[in-house]
């Protein structure tokens, strides 16, 4: 695990991580909890915070309540209280400040080991469970949620500085796919156009349902996302794929739309999909904007 320590004493942290680098942890130590707080907002790796209650200038429980709120929903991260005085109401504060375990200052090595076990055990599962409820299993892309989520915390981000744009994709006469070549080559294909979708995005990549795909794309103006939709556009004609009645071989259509200051995720995707719904009405297999 990457583990953050954080204690006054250097004596402490030294031998903390004298304990835990020899397991194969990372380990990061500070004497100063606002430092500590910033790397562990900086570095998404770390799925351990280890604090004093002691520590400064932050105290040990606001610094729980600080970690424990970034540790948001796609963020597991185990905290570990250490007390040199435990007591109940010690023990009942750390935890309620966001806490999942309180251990002794200093902690017997084989206790040590034994939390930070279980505090695998939990982030390992809880990795494991955002995982699945942010991936779209048909394809691996992140599904509506986590892209509209993700894309949306992209688009704050870049209401501070600059720009992203939007691609909305649909494959064109989809349901005769379904109807001519069977429900398992439809899904082939929708596993291989959003292939295509991945190797572009450098981005976020999403299967907003059925054969419909969107990508956010920080950084980029309507002009780079124009290019990226006509070089997906164009790669989709060219696949091909084994169906029941001969190589099965599809279009797509595109609609792109670019951040405008004040805009919502939702504005940015409404635009996109006015965008694709022309494309659709234009004859299909295009990129509009
Ligand atoms: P258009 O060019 O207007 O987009 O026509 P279309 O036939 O692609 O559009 P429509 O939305 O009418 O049909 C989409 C079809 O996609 C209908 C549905 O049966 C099929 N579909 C939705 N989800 C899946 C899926 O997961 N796998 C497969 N194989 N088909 C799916
Ligand atoms: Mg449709
Ligand atoms: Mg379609
Ligand atoms: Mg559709």
């Amino acid at each position: 695990m990457h583990i953050v320590v954080v204690d006054p004493s250097r004596v402490v942290l030294k031998v903390i991580s004298g304990l835990l680098t020899p397991r194969g942890h990372t380990v990061d130590t500070f004497t100063d909890s606002r430092e500590a707080l910033d790397f562990v907002t900086d570095n998404a790796s770390v799925t351990a915070l280890i604090t004093s209650l002691e520590v400064r200038p932050i105290g040990g429980l606001e610094l729980c309540w600080s970690a424990r709120l970034l540790a948001d929903a796609h963020r597991p991260l185990y905290i570990i209280t250490m007390s040199s005085a435990r007591n109940a109401r010690n023990l009942a504060e750390a935890l309620d400040s966001g806490s999942d375990d309180f251990i002794d200052k200093p902690p017997s090595p084989e206790e040590l080991y034994a939390r930070l076990r279980a505090a695998e055990r939990m982030t390992g599962m809880q990795r494991e469970l955002i995982r699945l409820a942010e991936t779209d299993s048909l394809t691996g892309l992140l599904n509506r949620r986590a892209f509209l989520q993700r894309a949306g915390e992209a688009a704050d981000r870049a209401g501070a500085h600059g720009r992203i744009s939007m691609i909305l994709a649909d494959i064109d006469q989809f349901k005769s796919v379904n109807d001519q070549h069977g429900h398992d080559v439809g899904d082939t294909v929708i596993r291989g156009v959003a292939q295509e979708l991945l190797t572009e995005a450098g981005g976020l990549a999403g299967r907003l349902g059925g054969e419909e795909f969107a990508l956010a794309l920080p950084g980029r103006t309507l002009e780079e996302a124009e290019a990226a939709a006509g070089r997906l556009r164009l790669r989709c004609t060219q696949l091909r794929f084994k169906g029941q009645r001969g190589p099965v071989q599809i279009t797509a259509s595109f609609g792109v739309s670019t951040w405008s200051e004040g805009e919502t995720i939702g504005g940015l995707l409404k635009r996109a999909d006015i965008a694709l719904y022309e494309a659709k009405t234009t004859g299909r297999n295009r990129v509009v904007s």
